[in-house]
């Protein structure tokens, strides 16, 4: 039998912790023969509730799960753990300066960023999803220096989905027969959804997705800004943010960064950037990736956004 995997869920008593640490229980994240120490880590005006998602973790009786570890101490939710995945942060709230949630996630991320450091296992896999996402992880990877940069990353692989699922829906397919969308940037509404190396399986083969659409014009326009939006759409019909597909993407996220992406497939993650595609070297960005023997790599020779402009100018120049 395989040893358990610690997984560690801050945030985990808040409402993406919750649609989140089931998944990770039931094999979601790390596969379906993969037993799992769950580790969950909230503050303090939260333990009582966050002991209520331990109760129910019991009650469910899951066969993978080996151990819960329901603490408000940072150190021992760190100790350990194989998996970190960040949930907790302070999000911005109404009437907040940029800066003011910036030194709140910087005391928080510092903090837990030196509890890993000292105490996860080695090669301990990071992913942030709490907002600003792509800082919180610079912060984190900042402070965090004896972890590998590699090993930190930011969760746009809801973005990712999103894209996948609003193609799906438009062209009337299967969404397990699109891929290779790509979001280039951050986690935010600046990110940039691209279509223009997605695929659709069909019957007659692989065909780019521009090709399938009826409506060329949809893919410029509209699919950019519903993905971009998604989120205060979701906020608007629900009355509270994005949960399940946050927490299934972030599944999605760590499994395919631990066990691979299939051949000829990439997905979104924010990774450290070495300097392609000329994103400054050391910003926290979203960039296609395929991933084997758990490590990322980014794609290279896709076409950057400027050329990728440029050609689509061109294109409909030459239509006329
Ligand atoms: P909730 O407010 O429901 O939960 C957050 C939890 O974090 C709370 O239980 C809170 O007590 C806890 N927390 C606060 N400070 C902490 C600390 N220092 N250590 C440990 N725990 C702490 O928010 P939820 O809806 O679960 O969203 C969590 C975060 O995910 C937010 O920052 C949100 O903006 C972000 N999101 C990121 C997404 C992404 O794709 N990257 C999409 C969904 C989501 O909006």
């Amino acid at each position: 039998a395989k040893e358990p995997v610690r997984v560690l869920v801050t945030g985990a008593a808040g409402q993406i912790g919750y649609a989140l640490v089931p998944m990770i229980a039931r094999g979601v994240m790390l596969g379906h023969d993969q037993p799992v120490i769950l580790h969950m880590l909230d503050i303090p005006p939260a333990a009582e509730a966050l002991n209520g998602v331990k109760m129910e973790l019991v009650d469910a009786a899951f066969p993978l799960l080996k151990g819960v570890v329901a603490t408000t101490d940072v150190v021992e939710a760190c100790t350990g753990v194989n998996v970190a995945v960040m949930v907790g942060g302070f999000p911005r709230k109404e009437g907040m300066e940029r800066k003011d949630v910036m030194s709140k996630n910087v005391s928080i991320y510092k903090s837990q960023a030196s509890a890993l450091e000292k105490h996860a296992a080695a090669n301990c896999k990071v992913v942030v999803v709490a907002n600003p996402a792509n800082t919180n992880a610079l912060i984190l990877k900042e402070f965090a220096p004896s972890i590998p940069e590699k090993n930190i990353t930011c969760l746009t692989r809801l973005d990712h989905n999103r894209a996948l699922g609003q193609i799906s829906e438009r062209l009337n397919v299967q969404v397990s027969d699109v891929k290779n969308v790509i979001i280039w940037g951050n986690h935010s509404s600046t990110q940039y959804p691209d279509v223009n190396h997605a695929t659709i399986k069909t019957p007659a083969g692989e065909k780019p997705a521009r090709e399938l659409v009826a409506d060329d014009a949809w893919f410029n326009g509209e699919f950019i800004t519903t993905v971009q939006q998604r989120g205060a759409a979701i906020i608007k019909a629900r009355k509270l943010s994005s949960a399940l597909s946050a927490a299934s993407s972030a599944c999605d996220h760590i499994r395919d960064w631990v066990l691979g992406t299939p051949e000829g497939t990439w997905v979104s993650m924010g990774v450290y950037s070495d300097g392609s595609y000329n994103v400054p070297a050391g910003l926290i960005y979203s960039f296609p990736v395929t991933c084997q023997n758990g490590e990322w790599k980014i794609v290279q020779g896709i076409l950057g956004i400027a050329t990728l402009i440029m050609e689509l100018t061109l294109q409909q120049l030459t239509a006329y």
